[in-house]
């Protein structure tokens, strides 16, 4: 029986010596210490052996259990180090790899150039006001002074919906509105889409993009209007461009101008883009007509206003020499993609 006990010990201590999982390990302690393991089995003989042996056996037995045990205890914590080590090693994060990188979406050329004449006309105490883009006939010619037979007026012109329905040609109904429902003083801007019938070229789209503003008080004058015109065109353009105001008819203001910035590109000299004259238009403005600011109930005796408007995509197209109108209405990622 000893030499049982002997053969089984040395066999149980290589076999756990080669385990290298856990699992394996478990078997071990079932094969040899479980209820029905071979130590257990040897103990069950013990019946047979003569009583006198059975007490020296008894305690062989419980050694080789208790020494198996160790054994097992101490691979068990061996094979767990392994199992850890590996573990953390499969685990190991470079933290000095370079991260994935985020796609983020970007601002339409467009909203850029919105956003900067925003913040400088706000800076000058403007609101920013809104309006809807399909106007009466009323609110976007009648009220500004825009006479029957103006060629705007024309189907070949404007957008018309329905007999009285059009597609705004300008903001200025949303600065009518504002005029109607608020006492002056007013300081407002008017960013917004309109539509016109135009022909479609690298120049031209039938929809488009205004700024107009409008200020109506006691005692503003045209050297205000310069003064504010002047301001905005040395804030886009810097402090060096010169700005040169020019007459100009619209039926909406009188005295009407138009106003040019010495050519960014050339610096006045001539070129292709100021198509040799040293200058660019930039707007279009005027102290507020008369009869506008009566037709909105505010007494012309009384107050004086100036307005302009701006063309948005002019100025976005020349600022990021952007050869073709049409590419900022078109939502090509590759063309959004350089800004
Ligand atoms: C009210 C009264 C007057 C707005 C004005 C212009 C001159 C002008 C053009 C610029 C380029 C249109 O986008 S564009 O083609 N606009 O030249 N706009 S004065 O005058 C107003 C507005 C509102 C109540």
């Amino acid at each position: 029986m000893k030499q049982q006990l002997e053969a089984i010990k040395s066999t149980a201590i290589a076999a756990i010596g080669e385990c290298d999982s856990l699992a394996q390990i478990d078997e071990m302690r079932v094969k040899y210490l479980g209820k029905k393991g071979e130590l257990t089995a040897l103990l069950k003989q013990m019946g047979k052996l003569d009583p006198a042996e059975r007490p020296i056996m008894g305690q062989l037995v419980n050694e080789a259990k208790a020494g198996l045990e160790t054994l097992i205890g101490e691979r068990s914590a061996v094979i767990k180090k392994n199992e850890t080590a590996l573990k953390l090693k499969e685990e190991t994060i470079d933290i000095t790899m370079p991260g994935k990188a985020h796609k983020t979406g970007k601002l339409h050329p467009l909203n850029t150039v919105l956003n900067d004449m925003i913040d400088i006309f706000q800076s000058m105490g403007f609101d920013v006001v809104d309006g809807p883009e399909v106007e009466t006939d009323y609110y976007n010619f009648e009220a500004l002074n825009v006479p029957a037979d103006h060629p705007a007026r024309d189907m070949q012109d404007t957008f018309y919906l329905g007999e009285n329905l059009l597609l705004r040609t300008q903001t200025s109904a949303a600065q009518i509105r504002t005029m109607e429902n608020r006492k002056p003083p007013i300081r407002i801007i008017c960013p917004g889409r309109v539509f016109r019938a135009d022909e479609v070229d690298a120049t031209h789209s039938p929809v488009f993009h205004q700024i107009e503003g409008l200020v109506v008080d006691k005692g503003v004058t045209m050297c205000d209007l310069k003064g504010v015109l002047e301001q905005f065109a040395h804030e886009i353009y810097g402090k060096d461009t010169k700005v040169k105001f020019r007459p100009s008819f619209f039926p909406f203001t009188e005295p009407s101008v138009e106003v040019d910035v010495s050519c960014s590109e050339c610096g006045g000299k001539g070129c292709r883009v100021c198509k040799g004259s040293g200058w660019i238009e930039i707007l279009g403005a005027g102290m507020v007509h008369p009869k506008v600011l009566a037709s909105c109930g505010i007494d012309p005796e009384v107050y004086s206003g100036f307005a302009f408007g701006i063309g948005l995509d002019r100025l976005t197209t020349t600022r990021y020499k952007i050869s073709d109108i049409r590419l900022l209405f078109e939502n090509d990622k590759r063309f959004l993609d350089q800004f």
